[in-house]
């Protein structure tokens, strides 16, 4: 009823101050103008293009308040059961083309700021990125909260508020990659609402005594603690009032400083534990797919799940729900029981990775230390509440902390874990009994010294269902890392949800003119298949309609030109644009084989070389990208670095050959730089070692976009074959069940790489000599290939090579090269993360959509 939404005075008063999304220009220019005299305090005449984006920022989040408000106060009366995704990185990018577009005010916002003298695509690139993550499962967490909200899920987001983002990346004269700080809330962030009222206690370090009573509790006294802060960002859906929320924690201390050591004279000391609180959320750890140990980061861990949970129990209550199975749980239920729901949760919480496992045993610990349920009841909650998803089956991948180190950090979670452990242990010893080995395998705990404890295997035990990324990967997952788990679970508890990507940012905003021929070509509105994204198979038989392949071949064009002068901007450097585009763009990794690409790139350049002009004149021109950031700590990847800058200054620079080979390595990839790479690729390579790629994300964006795919059968790669045909895509390399074999045959029939893949051998050694500079350190590099060759680089070379020059051949048939081009966007309908974001509230959460009446 109104009463309850208008508390006070006149409802009529109240929604004429309101400001709705249907607003017309002159709305608009009043509240920039507006903003930038009360909020920015400046004015017309020292207006900048930093002060105009901000402007318009503060005046588009205005819209999005009310939206948000809208939904939450929906949520909060409808109590929906609700999905939270638990995700140490959220890669967001930028936001304010992103949400003038989802509210569909991008047009009318366009001419407001024309009319008071700025350009809007100069006001979008004074944002700075929100670079809260590493890579794929950072930006895939940004694509589910578009989504969840776009198909109006009562979904939330909960991350850690880094004061630094992932760092940036410089190059040194060498080609040697140097790390700078991101300070990116350096001017303010219109997109956050602090919410400094909404605060928890999260405790680290002190005692942990069981009770006398044999009743399993204990109480947790001592140590650190800090406080956790609410910073909440809104997140549109497209073309829906709903906003959903990301919330975003930022710890702080829990009183300003230490009394006691400051009346004491001992200033230092004082302001020593308030700087310890700061420093947990102060920087985003920058390791992909390695695992670092560090006892920050487990802090960060603890502290952003115990500061959900808190938040989610606390939401929890208010509902006045009681528990389905626990109708007499005393204090989950003391705020009054309304209704018993089918479903026996009301709350499902996505980890995504091991990352926030913690969340099981504090879970526990709440329900059984706090509010008294017994171990079989709180474990049936826990395991009716999570759900777990693996991104790698890399072993070096896979977190593993140090007992000593949680015992000490989280001395009841050490407790809790093992107690876990032993009824779990039992369990598996009733199954397969005697078998001892199994228990050693399964077991959260490994032996050794230090012995640790195995995220994925709580992880696993802990949760409803676990899933992998692509169909491949979940089938690895389920052969290998959790294989014993499979035959002690069951087979129906591991699923697959193959990833997707949001199709508003990856095509319709970042690529405005392909969006808007498709829009005119499907003869549909653009949310209708900008919502369902299978419509793009409309496209189909327009790849006969030469009109229309011009068109697409055109935009393609501008698309390269476009990228062709943002490299001329921020770098200074000449790109031609009548030559295929080529690019590999993901963080450098051994696994991901940027080494072949770029060995394959100097086995090009050495083939021009040996050419005749005549001859070089007949071949394809090409020009190459890289870009991507390698772990601070990866020397291997940064040695890859430097070797493609080396290598491009050569090739850049050689008259025989510059007209056909361009070579670039763009610094400091970001999500706003992969918005302009991936419009203008004509091919992207996806080139992992069979099945180490879990699924990667960019193959769907570049197919998106029209570019086409050279990779190896791994991943999604997979599926978007299926998908678009394999007619349409160049695949190479051996697969993955020859990879183990291939393995073992290095290690113990190792064949000399000049006997095995002379091509290879050849092009290393030009590297060794010093074609391009000193080759002395690139030798670590060049003898990972040439000793143990762990990823298999000289078992794919020479298929690789056949690939490219396959992918040469096909571009010289341009026409059928466009046709291959248009088939692959319009069957990429199944990787929209919609899709993706459905299966996972359908099949796991049990999740419907809320609409706002
Ligand atoms: C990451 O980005 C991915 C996996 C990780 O394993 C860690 C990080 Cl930071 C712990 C990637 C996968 O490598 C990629 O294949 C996948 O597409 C992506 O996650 C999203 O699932």
């Amino acid at each position: 009823t109104g009463k309850e939404v208008w508390p006070k005075g006149d409802e009529k008063v109240w929604k004429a101050g309101m400001r709705g999304v249907d607003q017309d220009v002159s709305d608009i220019t009043k509240s920039f103008v507006n903003h930038v005299q009360t909020s920015l305090a400046r004015q017309a005449y020292n207006l900048d293009n930093l002060g105009a984006y901000q402007a318009a920022a503060l005046s588009v989040r205005d819209s999005l308040l009310v939206n948000w408000n809208e939904t939450q106060l929906n949520y909060t009366r409808k109590t929906p059961k609700r999905a939270y995704y638990l995700s140490l990185e959220f890669l967001m990018g930028r936001t304010l083309d992103n949400a003038l577009l989802n509210l569909g005010l991008k047009d009318k916002y366009r001419k407001g700021i024309e009319a008071l003298g700025f350009n809007m695509e100069d006001i979008l690139e004074k944002e700075r990125d929100a670079a809260l993550g590493n890579g794929g499962l950072g930006r895939l967490a940004a694509c589910y909260l578009d989504s969840g909200a776009s198909q109006e899920l009562p979904l939330w987001g909960y991350g850690l508020r880094y004061q630094y983002g992932i760092f940036q990346q410089l190059i040194s004269p060498e080609g040697n990659q140097l790390e700078a700080p991101d300070p990116w809330l350096e001017n303010q962030n219109p997109w956050e609402l602090p919410r400094l009222d909404v605060t928890y206690e999260v405790r680290f370090y002190g005692q942990a005594e069981r009770n006398q009573d044999g009743n399993g509790r204990a109480t947790w006294t001592g140590g650190q603690e800090v406080l956790a802060v609410a910073y909440d960002v809104m997140i549109p859906g497209y073309k829906t009032k709903t906003t959903n929320n990301l919330r975003l924690w930022e710890s702080r201390p829990k009183r300003g400083f230490d009394l006691n050591s400051f009346n004491a004279g001992n200033y230092e000391g004082a302001v020593e534990s308030s700087n310890s609180a700061a420093a947990i959320t102060s920087v985003l750890y920058p390791n992909d797919s390695t695992t670092f140990g560090k006892e920050l980061r487990l802090k960060q861990q603890y502290f952003w799940t115990a500061a959900s949970l808190q938040d989610i129990l606390r939401r929890f209550k208010n509902t006045g729900k009681p528990i389905a199975e626990f109708p007499d749980c005393k204090i989950l239920n003391s705020m009054a029981s309304t209704h018993l729901s089918d479903d026996p949760s009301d709350a499902a919480i996505q980890l995504n990775d091991t990352h926030p496992t913690l969340a099981i045993p504090e879970l526990m610990r709440i329900l059984i230390d706090e509010e008294e349920l017994s171990w079989d009841e709180a474990w049936k909650i826990v395991n009716n509440t999570f759900f777990y998803t693996n991104h790698t089956v890399l072993p070096e991948a896979l977190e593993k902390w140090p007992v000593p180190l949680v015992e000490h950090v989280l001395p009841r979670h050490m407790q809790i874990i093992y107690d876990i452990n032993l009824y779990f242990l039992q369990a598996v010893e009733k199954k397969f009994p005697g078998d001892r080995d199994r228990l050693a395998r399964m077991s959260l705990i490994e032996e050794g010294y230090p012995k640790q404890v195995r995220m994925a295997h709580l992880a696993c035990i802990g949760s409803r269902k676990v899933n992998g990324v692509a169909e491949l990967h979940s089938d690895l997952v389920k052969t290998t890392i959790l294989k014993d788990f499979v035959e002690f679970e069951g087979v129906s508890k591991f699923g697959n949800v193959t990833n997707g990507v949001t199709p508003r940012r990856w095509l319709d905003q970042c690529n405005v003119e392909l969006s808007d021929l498709i829009t005119k070509t499907l003869k549909v509105d653009k949310n209708v298949w900008l919502k369902d994204l299978t419509k793009l198979e409309g496209l189909l038989p327009f790849a006969e309609n030469k009109k229309f392949r011009e068109q697409w071949a055109a935009i393609k064009q501008r698309n390269k030109e476009r990228l062709a002068h943002h490299v001329q901007s921020t770098l200074g450097l000449t790109v031609r644009t009548d030559a295929m585009f080529d690019v590999q763009i993901k963080r450098l990794h051994e696994y991901k084989r940027q080494t072949l690409n770029i060995l394959g790139v100097i086995h090009r350049y050495l083939t021009l070389k040996g050419m005749s002009p005549a001859e070089r004149k007949k071949s394809n021109r090409k020009v190459v990208f890289f870009a991507g950031k390698a772990a601070p700590a990866y020397y291997i990847a940064k040695l890859t670095i430097r070797l493609i800058v080396n290598v491009a200054r050569v090739i850049n620079a050689d008259p025989d050959t510059k007209d056909y080979l361009q070579l670039y390595f763009l610094p400091d990839y970001s999500v706003s730089l992969a918005e302009v790479l991936i419009p203008a690729s004509d091919i992207s390579q996806h080139i992992s070692t069979a099945g180490t790629e879990a699924s990667g994300t960019s193959n769907m964006k570049f197919c998106l976009n029209g570019g086409l795919l050279l990779g190896t059968v791994d991943g999604a790669n997979i599926e978007i074959a299926e998908e678009v045909g394999e007619s349409n895509v160049f695949f190479f390399g051996h697969l993955t069940p020859a990879v183990e074999d291939l393995r073992y045959q290095h290690t113990y029939h190792p064949v000399p790489i000049e006997q095995k893949c002379p091509g290879l051998a050849k092009v290393l050694d030009q590297v060794s000599a010093g074609l391009f500079g000193d080759g002395a350190p690139y030798e670590p590099l060049l003898n990972t290939i040439r000793q143990g060759d762990y990823y298999l680089l000289t078992d794919d070379f020479d298929s690789y090579i056949a690939a490219l020059a396959m992918v040469d051949e096909a571009y010289l048939d341009r026409d059928e090269w466009i046709k291959k081009s248009i088939r692959t966007t319009a069957k990429m309908g199944k990787f929209s993360s919609d899709r993706a974001i459905l299966e996972y509230a359908e099949s796991y959460w049990n999740l419907e959509p809320t609409s706002i009446a």
